[in-house]
């Protein structure tokens, strides 16, 4: 499926193939704990969340050099145009290489040379966002936000990811405030694994404009009414919620009530090489499993530009 979209909610180290993984790891000299490509995609199985970040922080070892955040970037491009993808906000994780010896202008320069020419290159105009790891410290996220103080002019927002219950969006009230005054963007992922409260934390303390996922919202009917009311996009990743058990099956989806409730959800791809499927397949698959009309399709597609930074706060209310 190739209708022209936005994708806003994508871990740029949730795009590493395992071929690409075994191409870094050679070239880097760093010993991977599996035989060949086969056994890695075996390993996909997760039980939740914490399972998947395992994995995906294990496999973050292989980026190393600027060229490897380069290739990895150009990868994703690549496969994102072939699925109708016009325009990318791109989460990246710099405390999962900082902490490992890769420094922040490594990891920023590096996606850069494949991100600053991206719409010459791939016909796809891209964003930034620096997420900071939810179980670190908020001193470590102070620390990641004035380490990229020098990257600012690469950098349009700031999100919050990795592990959701138990690190709740209060604990980073100091740093959103910090960013905000730098004139950066705000979203954080709510309500994935955490509760519904997560999610108005996310919007009254750290003044998010979007949330990520929010799927959780609809155990709280006030809530629902709330982000339809305020018109909150939503950044919902069906398959991502298949694999990483928030939804049962792909059938149990809420997406078609979230839609009929009135809130503006947006379908993207979270970590495409772990959860089976790009941008467009993660359309294919709720076209296929939810019966979803072309119109809802249309309307999904046309959410993703609205929900995007492309467009202001209040031209989004104001539709
Ligand atoms: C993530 Cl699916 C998901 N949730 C939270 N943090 C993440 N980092 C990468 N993928
Ligand atoms: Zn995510």
């Amino acid at each position: 499926m190739s209708l022209p979209k936005a994708e806003l909610h994508l871990h740029i180290e949730g795009t590493l193939e395992p071929e690409l993984a075994f191409a870094l790891a050679a070239r880097n000299g760093v010993a991977l704990p599996y035989a060949d490509t086969e056994a890695l995609r075996k390993a996909y199985e997760f039980e939740d969340l914490q399972s998947f970040l395992n994995l995906y922080y294990e496999l973050m070892t292989v980026l190393r050099t600027e060229q490897d955040f380069a290739d990895l970037a150009d990868a994703y491009l690549a496969r994102a145009a072939a699925q109708g993808v016009r325009h990318a906000e791109i989460f990246f994780d710099p405390q999962a290489h900082v902490t490992r010896g890769v420094g922040m202008g490594t990891v920023v320069e590096g996606l850069w040379r494949a991100l600053g020419g991206s719409e010459e290159t791939h016909g796809i105009s891209t964003q930034l966002i620096l997420c900071f790891l939810r179980d670190e410290s908020a001193e470590s996220a102070l620390d990641t936000l004035k380490a990229a103080e020098p990257y600012l002019d690469r950098i349009a927002g700031v999100g919050l990811d990795s592990a959701e219950v138990g690190h709740p969006p209060v604990k980073f009230r100091e740093v959103y405030e910090a960013a905000a005054a730098l004139g950066l963007r705000r979203v954080a992922h709510a309500g994935e694994e955490g509760p519904p409260e997560y999610i108005t934390e996310a919007l009254d303390v750290l003044g998010v404009e979007r949330v990520d996922h929010g799927l959780r919202c609809m155990e709280d009917p006030a809530l629902v009414e709330r982000l339809v009311r305020e018109r909150i996009p939503l950044t919902l990743c069906p398959l991502s919620n298949v694999r990483l058990r928030a939804v049962d099956t792909l059938a149990d989806h809420p997406l078609p009530a979230m839609l009929d409730a009135g809130l503006l959800c947006t379908v993207n791809s979270d970590d495409p090489a772990y959860f089976g499927g790009y941008a467009g397949d993660n359309f294919d698959a709720v076209r296929r499993t939810l019966g979803l009309s072309e119109d809802r399709l249309r309307e999904l597609a046309r959410n993703s530009f609205t929900a995007s930074f492309l467009e202001h706060d209040e031209e989004r209310r104001a539709r």
